[in-house]
C-alpha cells in the first residue's frame, strides 16, 4: 500500500501541464522537479507566532514542490493551533496573533509574557514532530516565532541529534541572522529549486560544506510559473480568520527600490501569466470552494500589462471568487483600469502609502507622487474597494512640514481608506539602501542614539520619531471620529485619549485641507537645534487641527510611564526620558495662547555629549489660514446624458463638496418648476449653476461683491487641482477633455485682465440663461423657494440678512452654515430656534425648511 505523502504525490498534486505562451525571460529558470522513489523523510513546519488570516503559503507551495519529487512529507501548521490552544491556556494571550503585538514573541517579552504558557503547548508539538521520526525537519522562521523556534530545535537535539534542522524563510534573509548553534542548514533566499537539490544530494549521502544556502537578489529567478499548484490539503481551512480562503502569487519580488524596503533584495522581479495564475485559481476553486484569494505579491501591480490581463481573464471565467493584495500606487491605472480591477472581484489593496508628501516620496525613491496616490484612492472608492494604507514616519528627509503632509492626505482621504498601519517610526533596516549611511547623512550603524539611528543635525532621531508615532495615532483617531472609516490596525496598547484632553469650540468640519507652506520653527531656545526641533514638532499637528476643525483647546502629555505603556514599540526604554506637556489654545479667527514645559535627559551621553534640556514656553500669537487652503474644492463639468457635450464648470472655486452637490440637486428637483431661488455670496457660481441645472429650470438670483482679487488668487494656485479634475471627469464621462481644457485657458486670460473675477464669473454662467446676476438687494421683495446663504464668512451682502430671510415662502428652504461664530451664522440658528424644521445636514450645511 501507497504511504499517503506518496499517494498525496502521485494522486492529488496537479501537474501544472500550462503551457507557457510568454516568451522566454532572461535568467528566468524553470525548477528542476522530478518525480521518484525516495527515502527521505521531510517535515516541514511553522510555529507561532505568524500571520493566521490564510494558511502558510510558503509551506503549501514547497510542500507541494517536494511530494512531486517523491519525498515523504508531513506538514504542520502548529502556528495556527497555538492561536487556539494559547488563549484557552491563557486569555491573556487572546490578543497575541494580532499584528500590533509582534513584540510580544521577541526576545525578554517573548520569555516573560508568552513562553511560560506555551512550552507545555511546544511539548505536545515536539512529541509530534518525533513521533513521525523524519530525516529532516525544516522550519520557516519569522521574527515573530523564532524564538519559540529555536526552544523546540533545542529540544529536538536533546532528544534525537541526528535528526537534521533546516531553517527557511524571511528571517534568514535578515542581515542580522545568526543561525542557532543546533541548525544544520539554512535557506536564504527563495528556495524552490535549493531544497530540491539539497533533497536530492542528501539521499545520495553529499551534505553542502557549509550552512548557508542560497542567497539574495540572485539573477537567476526561478519561474513561479513552472511550479505545481500550492497545495493546502493539510491545513484545516476553517481554522483560519479569512474564511475559505487560500493565498496565491502573480509574481515575486518589486519593480520599485524604496529606499527603506529590504524587501527588493530578497529577489528579482518576475511574473506570471495571467491565464496560468488563473487556473491554478479556478483548481483551487473547485477543491477547496475557496472564496477569497489573498495575494502575497510584494505588489500586485508590477506589470501592469499582464495584471490587467489576469483581471481581464478572470471577469471572463467568472470564478466568483474575491482577492485582495500589496499594490503601488501608481497613476497608470486609471478608473477605468479599477473598473476592470474591480468587475474581477478585488475587494480592495493595501497601498504602501508611507507618506503624504511628495518631497518624501522623492527622498525614499517611492517612483510616484501624491497627485497619484490622491488618484488611485478617489478611484477606489469610486468603484467601491476598499482601500487600506502602509505609512513610514521619520524616513530621513521627512521634517515637520512633510509630516503635516501626511496628515492632510489622510485626513481629506479619511473617509476612502478603512485602515491605516502607521508603523512604529523608521527603524534600521539592514539591507536596504540605509546601509549607505553618508549619502543620507546618518550616524554609523555601531553607534545608534537613544536606541536607534539619527540624521547627524539631530533634527531626526528616535525621539522626534517617536512623537511623529504618537502624533499620528492622535490624527487617526480625529480622522475616524470626524467623518472617516479608518482604523489604526497597530493602535497603542491603553486608550489614546489618556494621553490628551481635547475640546473643540463647533462642529465645524473642514473637509478638506489643502496643503500649505508654513514655518514651524517656532520656539527658539538657546539649546540648540536638537531640543528646538524635538519642542516644535507638536506644532505641526496644532496646526493642522485648526485648519481641519476650527478652534480647540487642548493638553497634550508626554509622560514616560504612560508612553511605555503604549508606545513601547516606538520607543526603546532607558535611553532617554521625555516628559513634556503641552497647552494650546485657538479660536476660529487664528488667536492662540500656548503654555508648554519640556524636560529631556540624555542617558547615552558617550554617543552624543548633551547632558538634556529643560525649558518653558509660552507665547500668545495669531495664525493666519493660508490663502492656499481658503481656496475652494470641488470642479465640476457636467455632461448631459444626450448631448454628451461638456458644460461650463459648474465652480472652479467652490467648497461644494460631492455630498453637498447632491442635496442641491436633490433640493432643486424638490421644488416646483421655475420656483426662485436666491444665492448670496455666489462667488464663481458653483452653488447658482448646479441648481439652474436642476430638472425643472429654476430662476436663480445670483449675488457676489466683485471687489477683491481673492478669486484670481484662488484660481492661481488651483489651476493644478483644476486640471486634475478636468482630467478624471473626463476620464468618468468618456469625452475628450480638450474643451475642458480651453475652458481652463480661457478664464486664465479673463482674470489677466479683470482680477476681481465677475468676466470669469460671466464665462461661466453663461450656459445658464436662468440665472440672473443681481447687483443690489436693498429692498429685496421677490418671494423666494429656496434661499442659500455662505454663512462661512462675513460679508457685506448680509446687512439686510433678515429681512431677506423673512421673504421665504411658507414651505420654502435655506440652506446655510449654522456653526460658525458670525452674524449671519446666527441668523440661521434663529430660524431653527424658531420652529424651522431641520431637514438634512450635509458637512457642514444644513437645509431647514419653514414650516407652520
Ligand atoms: C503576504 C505577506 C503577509 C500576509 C501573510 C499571508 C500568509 N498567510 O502567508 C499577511 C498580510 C497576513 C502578513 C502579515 C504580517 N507580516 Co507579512 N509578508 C507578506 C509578504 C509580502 C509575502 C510573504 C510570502 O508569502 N512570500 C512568498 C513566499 C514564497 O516567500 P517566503 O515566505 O519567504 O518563502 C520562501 C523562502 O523564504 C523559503 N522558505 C520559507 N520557509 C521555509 C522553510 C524551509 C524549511 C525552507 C527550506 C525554506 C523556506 O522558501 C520559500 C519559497 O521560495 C512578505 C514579504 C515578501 N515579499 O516576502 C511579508 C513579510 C513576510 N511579513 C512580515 C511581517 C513582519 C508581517 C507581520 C508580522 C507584520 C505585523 N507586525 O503586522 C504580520 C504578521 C502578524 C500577524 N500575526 O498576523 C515580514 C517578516 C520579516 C521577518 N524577518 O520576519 C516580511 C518579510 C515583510 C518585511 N519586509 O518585513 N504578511
Ligand atoms: S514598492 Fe513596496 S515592496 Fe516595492 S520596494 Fe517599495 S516598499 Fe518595497
Amino acid at each position: 500500500m501507497l504511504d499517503k505523502d506518496t499517494w498525496i504525490a502521485q494522486n492529488l498534486i496537479p501537474k501544472n501541464t500550462a503551457t507557457t505562451v510568454r516568451k522566454p525571460r532572461f535568467n528566468v529558470k524553470s525548477v528542476d522537479v522530478f518525480n521518484a522513489t525516495r527515502k527521505t523523510k521531510f517535515t516541514l513546519c511553522v510555529l507561532g507566532s505568524w500571520a493566521i488570516y490564510m494558511p502558510p503559503y510558503n509551506i503549501a507551495r514547497l510542500s507541494s514542490l517536494i511530494r512531486e519529487a517523491g519525498y515523504l512529507t508531513k506538514v504542520y501548521d502548529f502556528n495556527v493551533e497555538s492561536h487556539y490552544a494559547l488563549k484557552e491556556a491563557n486569555p491573556d494571550l487572546e490578543d497575541a496573533w494580532n499584528g500590533a503585538n509582534y513584540w510580544w514573541w521577541q526576545s525578554h517579552e517573548y520569555f516573560k509574557r508568552v513562553h511560560p504558557t506555551y512550552e507545555p503547548i511546544l511539548k505536545e508539538y515536539l512529541e509530534v514532530l518525533l513521533n513521525d521520526n523524519p530525516d529532516i525537519i525544516g522550519f520557516s522562521c519569522y521574527y515573530t516565532n523564532i524564538m519559540a523556534t529555536r526552544w523546540m530545535i533545542k529540544e529536538i537535539k536533546k532528544v534525537k541529534p541526528d535528526i537534521t534542522i533546516v531553517l527557511g524563510g524571511p528571517e534568514c534573509h535578515e542581515g542580522y541572522f545568526k543561525m542557532p548553534s543546533q541548525v544544520d542548514y539554512y535557506f536564504i533566499g527563495e528556495s524552490e529549486q535549493n531544497i530540491l537539490d539539497f533533497l536530492n544530494n542528501w539521499e545520495q549521502g553529499i551534505k553542502p560544506d557549509q550552512p548557508a544556502i542560497g542567497g539574495l537578489y540572485s539573477d537567476v529567478r526561478i519561474d513561479i510559473d513552472s511550479l505545481p499548484y500550492p497545495d493546502y490539503s493539510d491545513f484545516d481551512l476553517s481554522k483560519y480568520w479569512g474564511k475559505d480562503s487560500i493565498c496565491a502569487e502573480i509574481s515575486r519580488g518589486c519593480v520599485a527600490k524604496c529606499s527603506y524596503c529590504t524587501e527588493v533584495y530578497y529577489w528579482k522581479f518576475r511574473d506570471r501569466g495571467a491565464t496560468t495564475v488563473v487556473d491554478e485559481l479556478e483548481y483551487q476553486v473547485k477543491k477547496y470552494n475557496i472564496g477569497f484569494v489573498s495575494f502575497v505579491d510584494s505588489l500586485m501591480n508590477g506589470n501592469l500589462k499582464e495584471f490587467r490581463k489576469f483581471c481581464d481573464e478572470l471577469i471572463k471565467r467568472d470564478l466568483k471568487i474575491n482577492w485582495w493584495g500589496y499594490a503601488r500606487a501608481d497613476g497608470r491605472m486609471d478608473l477605468d483600469f479599477y473598473k476592470a480591477m474591480a468587475a474581477a472581484g478585488a475587494q480592495g489593496f493595501n497601498y504602501g502609502i508611507e507618506s503624504g508628501s511628495d518631497k518624501v516620496l522623492l527622498a525614499v525613491n517611492k517612483k510616484n507622487t501624491v497627485a497619484e496616490i490622491n488618484q488611485n484612492l478617489i478611484d477606489s472608492a469610486k468603484v467601491g474597494m476598499k482601500v487600506s494604507a502602509c505609512w513610514v514616519i521619520g524616513s530621513p528627509g521627512e521634517d515637520i512640514q512633510a509630516f503635516n503632509h501626511s496628515f492632510n492626505m489622510l485626513w481629506n482621504h479619511r473617509a476612502r481608506i478603512i485602515a491605516v498601519s502607521p508603523g512604529i517610526g523608521l527603524g534600521d533596516n539592514y539591507g536596504s539602501a540605509y546601509d549607505d549611511r553618508e549619502k543620507y547623512n546618518i550616524n554609523p550603524r555601531n553607534q545608534p542614539w537613544l536606541g536607534g539611528w539619527y540624521t547627524l543635525d539631530l533634527t531626526n532621531t528616535k525621539l522626534h520619531r517617536f512623537i511623529r508615532v504618537k502624533l499620528m495615532h492622535i490624527w487617526l483617531k480625529l480622522c475616524k471620529d470626524y467623518g472617516g472609516t479608518l482604523s489604526n490596525v497597530h493602535a497603542a496598547q491603553g486608550d489614546i485619549t489618556e494621553h490628551y484632553q481635547l475640546t473643540f469650540d463647533s462642529e465645524f468640519i473642514r473637509e478638506h485641507v489643502d496643503y500649505e507652506d508654513f514655518d514651524y520653527s517656532i520656539i527658539k531656545s538657546e539649546h540648540g537645534e536638537f531640543a528646538d526641533s524635538v519642542m516644535n514638532e507638536v506644532f505641526g499637528f496644532l496646526r493642522m487641527m485648526w485648519r481641519a476643525r476650527g478652534g480647540f483647546e487642548i493638553t497634550i502629555n508626554f509622560n514616560k510611564d504612560l508612553d511605555h505603556r503604549d508606545f513601547i514599540s516606538a520607543i526603546v526604554p532607558d535611553t532617554h526620558s521625555y516628559t513634556a506637556t503641552h497647552w494650546f489654545k485657538i479660536d476660529d479667527d487664528g488667536n492662540y495662547s500656548t503654555k508648554n514645559s519640556y524636560k529631556f535627559r540624555n542617558a547615552f551621553r558617550d554617543v552624543i555629549s548633551m547632558e538634556g534640556f529643560e525649558y518653558e514656553h509660552e507665547a500668545t500669537g495669531q495664525w493666519v489660514e493660508a490663502k492656499k487652503s481658503l481656496i475652494k474644492r470641488i470642479f465640476y463639468i457636467q455632461a448631459t446624458p444626450e448631448e454628451k457635450l461638456l458644460l461650463p464648470i459648474e465652480s472652479c472655486f467652490s467648497s461644494i463638496s460631492i455630498q453637498e452637490r447632491q442635496l442641491l440637486l436633490k433640493v432643486a428637483n424638490k421644488l416646483d418648476k421655475e420656483s426662485r431661488i436666491l444665492e448670496l455670496g455666489a462667488s464663481l457660481g458653483g452653488r447658482a449653476s448646479i441648481l439652474a441645472a436642476g430638472d425643472k429650470k429654476h430662476l436663480v438670483h445670483s449675488v457676489e461683491l466683485f471687489t477683491d482679487n481673492r478669486p484670481k488668487n484662488d484660481f492661481d494656485s488651483m489651476q493644478s487641482w483644476i486640471r486634475e479634475q478636468i482630467v478624471d471627469t473626463c476620464l468618468q464621462l468618456g469625452i475628450s477633455r480638450t474643451e475642458g481644457v480651453d475652458l481652463l485657458e480661457a478664464l486664465k486670460k479673463d482674470f489677466e485682465t479683470d482680477i476681481t473675477g465677475q468676466t470669469a464669473y460671466n464665462r461661466i454662467i453663461t450656459k445658464y440663461p436662468n440665472i440672473v446676476y443681481v447687483n443690489n438687494l436693498n429692498n429685496w421683495k421677490i418671494p423666494l423657494d429656496l434661499c442659500l446663504v455662505k454663512t462661512d464668512q462675513n460679508s457685506d451682502l448680509y446687512t439686510n440678512l433678515d429681512s431677506i430671510l423673512s421673504t421665504v415662502k411658507e414651505n420654502g428652504y435655506v440652506i446655510a452654515q449654522p456653526f460658525n461664530d458670525n452674524e449671519a451664522s446666527t441668523k440661521v440658528r434663529n430660524l431653527i430656534d424658531q420652529g424651522w424644521k431641520v431637514i438634512e445636514t450635509v458637512d457642514s450645511m444644513v437645509l431647514i425648511q419653514k414650516l407652520n
